[in-house]
């Protein structure tokens, strides 16, 4: 069966960041097949120089990359990600990101992966979830059926998401977390490792604990670069446009 998110041999990948993530990014992606031309970081020495050319610092990304070269954030930290697509990476690039999948997820047939997407080894995507644009489904995290995973959210290794689960944009959930089915989870918020979450999580909330219970705020001053982000030229294609259930925009 032909693999939907098997690279073409015309395009080269390019990651955005030179760390650790970088590399699990790097090493899902060459065994998927892909080409990667090198990696952008502001600092030249960055782990992964030992292991693909340093292409420049962020700043050297312009619009005029190759046609042939995609791009992909390849650096964990939420805000950091989203200040990097809202304010440093040229907006008329945002068609052009690339959904890396592992070769060794399990992804079910009709699931929706977005541009930008980074599925990890061992990851599970089951029956009609649906992930959004920049995300992060780290190493053996599972998605179950039915999930809505949105923009540049971080589902971390280990972590479990129940059937229909809805997770908002930039929230992590945290390594080993898990959610009962049909929870949902606001944007900019965080579940703590181990945590499981039984009831809905507003936004901007950090949770933590068994059951999980709120222990502070998170996401404040994102206004501006959140709304830069979704002025973006993919502009969150994937999600409706303002009639989504409370807590999940
Ligand atoms: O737990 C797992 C499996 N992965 C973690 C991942 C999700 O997040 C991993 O263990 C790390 O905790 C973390 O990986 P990441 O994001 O690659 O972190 P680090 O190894 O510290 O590398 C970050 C790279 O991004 C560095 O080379 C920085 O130069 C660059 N960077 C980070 N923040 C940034 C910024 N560059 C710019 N220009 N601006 C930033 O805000």
């Amino acid at each position: 069966m032909p693999d939907r998110y098997a690279p073409d041999t015309h395009h080269a990948l390019v990651l955005i960041g030179g760390g650790g993530h970088a590399a699990v990014v790097l090493d899902a992606a060459r065994l998927a097949g892909w080409r990667v031309d090198g990696f952008y970081d502001d600092n030249a020495e960055a782990p992964l120089s030992s292991e693909a050319p340093h292409l420049g610092t962020i700043r050297d990304i312009t619009r005029d990359l190759p046609e042939y070269q995609r791009p992909i954030l390849a650096i964990g930290d939420l805000r950091a990600r989203l200040t990097l697509l809202a304010e440093n990476v040229p907006h008329e690039l945002g068609e052009r990101f690339a959904t890396v999948v592992h070769p060794r997820a399990i992804i079910a047939g009709n699931v929706e992966i977005g541009a930008g997407t980074f599925v990890g080894p061992g990851a599970i995507v089951n029956a009609r979830a649906r992930i959004s644009v920049d995300c992060i489904i780290n190493t053996g995290a599972i998605v179950e059926h039915d999930c809505w995973v949105r923009a540049n959210a971080h589902i971390a290794p280990g972590a479990v998401l129940a059937g229909g689960t809805q997770i908002g944009r930039h929230t992590l959930v945290g390594v080993g977390a898990r959610t009962l089915p049909m929870a949902k989870i606001g944007m900019w918020s965080v579940v703590g490792a181990g945590a499981a979450v039984t009831h809905d999580v507003p936004d901007r909330t950090v949770v933590a604990g068994v059951p999980a219970k709120p222990v502070g705020r998170s996401g404040r001053r994102s206004e501006d670069v959140e709304h830069a982000y979704r002025s973006r030229a993919i502009t969150l294609h994937e999600d409706p446009p303002a009639t989504q259930a409370e807590g999940t925009t």
